[in-house]
């Protein structure tokens, strides 16, 4: 990530003139951010337009696929002086004495729409979409967004689009009277034409000179109770009801002023770095090295499924949602009975919920083929085996697909665990064989895991990684490893969780320690929600294979009682009906003769020594993975753990969380804790680093 330099930009707009019409065409592939350039060059235009009489107003058009994306976010870290002066723009656009006009394609978001409401009107093709995203990156609208906006369409849906910060239609836009124009054909012909209509209108209808519409009390209360709930702990969106409620309060210039303290006071938390982090992390996890756009891969037109359990039925929806047909293998009649009846519940609860049609639900459902048959996947493009984690039973459905599927057939395994290269030593092609590791319930969590086994071909990445985006996954690539990263990590902060609970902390009091920084639930509501058997059983075999005795932790007797998690209505917590995890007395006694047994004298933990603890054994088993290349960068570590694990956005991940932290005082957190810190850990720490520099640094090598 290069941050541009400001000082001898050229200029990034183009002037042209159509008669009397000047027009300004912003030129900054790929999204015509905001960066340094384009103000100098939307103002020069400007003050070309102002001093020849021959122009009578002003279009401000994008080229290539986009108007502006928004404000260049590589330039946030600048120092303000250094920073593109998009305020300064829609200063001098706001003072302008000619009509302008934004004319809108692709997205107008953040710093575009709010240049586009700078202008005196707006035109747009009804595919186009507007918004105010600022809220995804920890920040609020600082160049008048919230000034702007709700003298527009209204407080109310003013603070739905930047609470949310999702986009709208330049259809529904135009209805909300955002968009003076719809224009179908070519944009800028009907921009000029608008124009033209326009240059004589006086005196010119200026966003900042009207009032805002429903600025009633009970609309910012609203808000603020709303965002309790969706945005728990975050500091800028109760920044922005703040500033929308001053809209409807204070002159135009006073909100206008108040904007622009807010924006950088959120700009510079660490809530907004984190989410700023993310937001690059994710995109960089799609590129892998020695993967380019010329890497051939392979069309993917139909898709097989082994198993119609639960990830089985998950997985399958991904492609009916897109349109890719499924034909989905089961064993028993039964089992492929009841896997189909839990789809069609799962298309036809969201039809309820008014969020598809039923035959939407039917269309789907038209693509689904059952069978008993694994030899009616012979014509698949891409097939994935989604049966429980037993390798003997995977490398015999393997040795099976060999003889079925077509050359050229994506062969796929859904293992959380197991090892990709000995699943695809089994088959004549294990450059076909690749590990896709889908998170429950698997057609709602984001991640897949996407494992590259050892003579997994190019192509078969290339397309696992093209295939991910269009089943609308962020895909990750990640090595063979037990766990590979989300699950390991995951098992690593397991164990401390449950030592924890042995030194003396209440399982409780451990779930809060990982709700206080964020997360929706803690270790133990996490393994009482996925099945205490399931960790059980892999205790159970790690021990028998490493020859050591049977584990008997304190969850190990709660297990062998009989309570496996919510499955079985209690396990660590009871649950009441509405899944709430209450604390349970007999289990407590367990824990507590389990520690009396074991002779231990249980202390006092604070929260804050939790939440280190459990958070920097995360980190911890991260450095590693990084060193063993299991991981590309720390931002693949990150961007798994938040859509695979809940992890708030707004920390970064545990990397970024870590690096915040500063490396020095996390590894002399491990030490004081007793653990060791990994050696790439103690090295970025002595050299007073942090976890996004090893990856610049990285990928500059
Ligand atoms: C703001 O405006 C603040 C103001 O209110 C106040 C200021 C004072 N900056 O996503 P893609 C890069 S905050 C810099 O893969 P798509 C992106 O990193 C901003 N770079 O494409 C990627 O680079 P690379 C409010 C940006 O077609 C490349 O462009 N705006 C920016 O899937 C392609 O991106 C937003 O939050 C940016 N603003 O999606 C909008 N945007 O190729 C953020 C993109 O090197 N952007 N890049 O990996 C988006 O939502 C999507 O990128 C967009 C295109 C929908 C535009």
């Amino acid at each position: 990530m290069s941050t541009p330099d400001s000082s001898s930009q050229p200029s990034l707009v183009q002037q042209s003139r159509d008669g009397d019409v000047l027009i300004l065409t912003i030129n900054n592939p790929p999204v015509n951010a905001f960066s340094v350039g384009v103000p100098e060059g939307l103002k020069a235009g400007l003050d070309a337009a102002a001093a020849d009489d021959s122009v009578t107003a002003v279009v401000i058009i994008g080229g290539g696929r986009t108007f502006v994306a928004g404000a260049d976010i590589r330039t946030f870290d600048l120092p303000r002086e250094q920073s593109p002066d998009l305020r300064g723009t829609i200063e001098k656009l706001d003072a302008f004495t000619k009509p302008t006009v934004a004319a809108i394609h692709g997205t107008a978001l953040g710093g575009g729409l709010e240049l586009a409401m700078g202008c005196t009107y707006r035109v747009a093709v009804p595919g186009a979409q507007v918004g105010l995203p600022e809220v995804k990156l920890g920040v609020l609208p600082g160049a008048g967004g919230t000034q702007r906006l709700p003298r527009v369409v209204g407080a109310a849906k003013a603070l739905d689009m930047m609470l949310s910060g999702n986009p709208i239609r330049a259809t529904e836009a135009s209805q909300l009277g955002l968009i003076d124009r719809l224009i179908d054909g070519d944009l800028l012909a009907g921009a000029v034409e608008f124009a033209r209509e326009m240059a004589d209108a006086r005196p010119l209808p200026r966003i900042s000179e009207r009032s805002v519409p429903g600025a009633t009390p009970d609309v910012f209360a609203a808000a603020r109770q709303g965002i309790r709930k969706t945005h728990r702990g975050q500091l800028s969106p109760s920044l922005i009801v703040d500033l929308a409620e001053m809209a409807a309060a204070v002159p135009f210039q006073e909100g206008w002023d108040a904007e622009a303290t807010k924006f950088m006071e959120a700009k510079d938390s660490p809530q907004s770095r984190g989410l700023r982090h993310i937001f690059f992390a994710e995109r960089e996890s799609a590129k892998i090295p020695g993967i380019t756009k010329d890497t051939p891969t392979t069309e993917i037109k139909s898709a097989g499924i082994i198993g119609a359990g639960t990830m089985g039925g998950g997985i399958a929806m991904n492609f009916l949602n897109v349109g890719i047909p499924v034909t989905i293998v089961e064993t028993q009649q039964e089992a492929l009975d009841r896997g189909l009846s839990v789809i069609r519940r799962n298309y036809e609860n969201t039809a309820k919920k008014g969020r598809m049609s039923m035959e939407d639900v039917e269309a789907r459902m038209g693509l689904l083929t059952p069978t008993l048959d694994m030899g009616d996947l012979k014509d698949a493009d891409i097939i994935i085996e989604a049966v429980f984690e037993n390798m003997d039973v995977k490398k015999d459905i393997f040795t099976r697909l060999d003889g079925i599927a077509k050359p050229g057939a994506i062969l796929a395994s859904n293992t959380s665990t197991l090892d990709v290269n000995e699943i695809a030593s089994v088959t004549s092609r294990p450059e076909s064989v690749i590990g896709l590791h889908f998170f429950s319930p698997a057609n709602v969590m984001k991640l897949l895991e996407i494992v590259r086994a050892e003579k997994t071909s190019d192509t078969v990445l290339a397309t696992s990684m093209a295939l991910a985006k269009r089943i609308k996954k962020v895909g990750v690539v990640v090595g063979v490893c037990d766990g590979f990263v989300g699950n390991r990590m995951v098992h690593r902060y397991g164990d401390e969780a449950r030592q924890i609970v042995e030194e003396g902390a209440r399982p409780e009091d451990v779930d809060a320690s990982m709700n206080a920084l964020g997360l929706p639930m803690g270790p133990f509501q996490m393994s009482d929600m996925a099945g205490l058997d399931i960790g059980y059983a892999i205790r159970q075999h790690q021990a028998k294979v490493a020859g050591q005795p049977k584990p008997d932790g304190w969850l190990d007797r709660i297990v062998e009682t009989g309570r496996k998690g919510q499955k079985t209505q209690g396990g660590i917590y009871d649950y009441d009906e509405t899944r709430r995890p209450i604390p349970n007395a007999d289990m407590q006694k367990l824990i507590e003769d389990y520690r009396a047994e074991k002779g231990i004298t249980p202390r006092e933990i604070t929260q804050e020594e939790s939440t280190k603890r459990l958070a920097y054994s995360l980190v911890n088993e991260g450095a590693k993975i990084l060193e063993e290349g299991i991981a590309q960068r720390a931002g693949d570590i990150d961007v798994i753990y938040i859509y695979g694990y809940g992890f708030p956005a707004y920390r970064g991940g545990p990397m970024q969380y870590a690096s915040e932290q500063g490396l020095k005082n996390v590894v002399a957190d491990l030490e004081k804790f007793g653990q060791t810190p990994a050696p790439l850990l103690k090295r970025l720490a002595e050299e007073g680093k942090t976890f996004a520099q090893y990856d610049a640094e990285k990928g500059r090598a």
